[in-house]
């Protein structure tokens, strides 16, 4: 017969002399600490301050430029779209530039064009350029179906979800009041380039950036870095390191990225090279020698080199995703805000 009592017994001798072993050895530690405190053991933690970003309102600057209908040079939605950005820019910045332009593109069209700037602390030397292009294709030359293929494109996501966070961003800098100089710039007449297919050089895209690089709109104006925002409301939307930027200004490219990656947005900003692209951050490195980047959404699954909807009748509000444009908004607000 099993004796139940004397095994308990023996078990709880057991368990006891194991507890009094432990806490002699923890005694005779502590001892040789001299008394010390003992660390407490954490989860490592890292804190970031970040600043508010409302996607709501930043959605809803797109739409704003898009109902007023694809933004072609020349045409009313254009002008009015202008006016509509200067009113906005006044209503949160220091001040306010608006630089008119007459250029003609690669088919002979005559053009006339504004680049529009609106900026904070402007007695500030040291400053952070932020920039998107505001005016839409005129040809949706790269869509499925050739009958759509001379037609406007709305430009949703190429062209107003840069200006739609960027007037966030103004908005919410306007509550900040930063220290820094912030220039906030939409550039006009870049998507008016040759058409798809086509190997003419490449300068006849951003012809607005191409303008102010040389012809700043202040004498001798310098900024310490300029970030460029173009397509950057897909759902879903990927971020690489694009080579011009990683050419010219690597470090910007690395503060942003790791910014992004503390924010927690390594789905969308990925930490890998991609191709180059002819965009308005090439003609602000090159001419106005400000180093900056593009965070651009880049895919090469689709042929173009671009998210599915580029440049054709797609790239309408419809296809226009309110987290993508707050994790970008919150990046570079945080960027600015550092
Ligand atoms: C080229 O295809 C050479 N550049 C594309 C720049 C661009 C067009 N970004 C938006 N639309
Ligand atoms: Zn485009």
């Amino acid at each position: 017969m099993l004796n139940l009592r004397h095994l308990c017994a023996k078990n709880f001798f057991m368990k006891n002399t194991v507890i009094l072993f432990v806490a002699l050895l923890s005694l005779i530690i502590s001892c040789n600490e001299n008394n010390k405190p003992k660390p407490v053991k954490q989860e490592e933690t890292i804190s970031i301050s970040v600043p508010l970003f409302n996607s709501d309102s930043a959605y809803f600057f797109v739409k704003m430029q898009t109902d007023f209908g694809p933004r072609v040079p020349n045409t009313e939605a254009h002008n009015k779209c202008a006016q509509f950005l200067q009113t906005q820019l006044e209503k949160y910045c220091d001040k306010v530039f608006v630089q008119p332009f007459v250029t003609h593109t690669f088919d002979g069209t005559k053009i006339n064009c504004k680049n529009i700037i609106g900026s904070f602390a402007l007695e500030n030397p040291k400053r952070i350029l932020l920039a998107s292009h505001w005016d839409s294709r005129p040809f949706a030359d790269s869509d499925p179906n050739p009958a759509n293929r001379d037609k406007p494109i709305d430009g949703a996501n190429d062209g107003a979800s840069g200006v739609g966070v960027l007037l966030e961003i103004a908005r919410q800098l306007k509550e900040i009041n930063p220290e820094i100089g912030v220039d906030i710039i939409f550039f006009d007449a870049e998507d008016w380039g040759t058409r798809s297919g086509n190997n003419e050089s490449g300068d006849w895209w951003c012809l607005g950036s191409q303008h102010w690089a040389k012809n700043p709109h202040i004498a001798n104006y310098k900024a310490d870095f300029g970030i460029l925002l173009d397509m950057v409301g897909a759902p879903n939307a990927k971020f690489y390191q694009e080579e011009i930027s990683m050419h010219f200004a690597s470090q910007i490219v690395a503060k942003v990225w790791s910014k992004a990656y503390q924010l927690g947005y390594k789905d969308y900003f990925i930490n890998t090279g991609s191709n180059a692209i002819t965009d308005d951050h090439l003609y602000v490195n090159r001419i106005a020698k400000i180093p900056m980047i593009n965070i651009i959404h880049q895919d090469n699954t689709t042929g173009t080199g671009f998210v599915s909807t580029w440049h054709t009748l797609q790239d309408n509000i419809s296809n226009i995703d309110k987290h993508t444009l707050f994790v970008v908004g919150t990046t570079v607000l945080s960027v600015v805000n550092d």
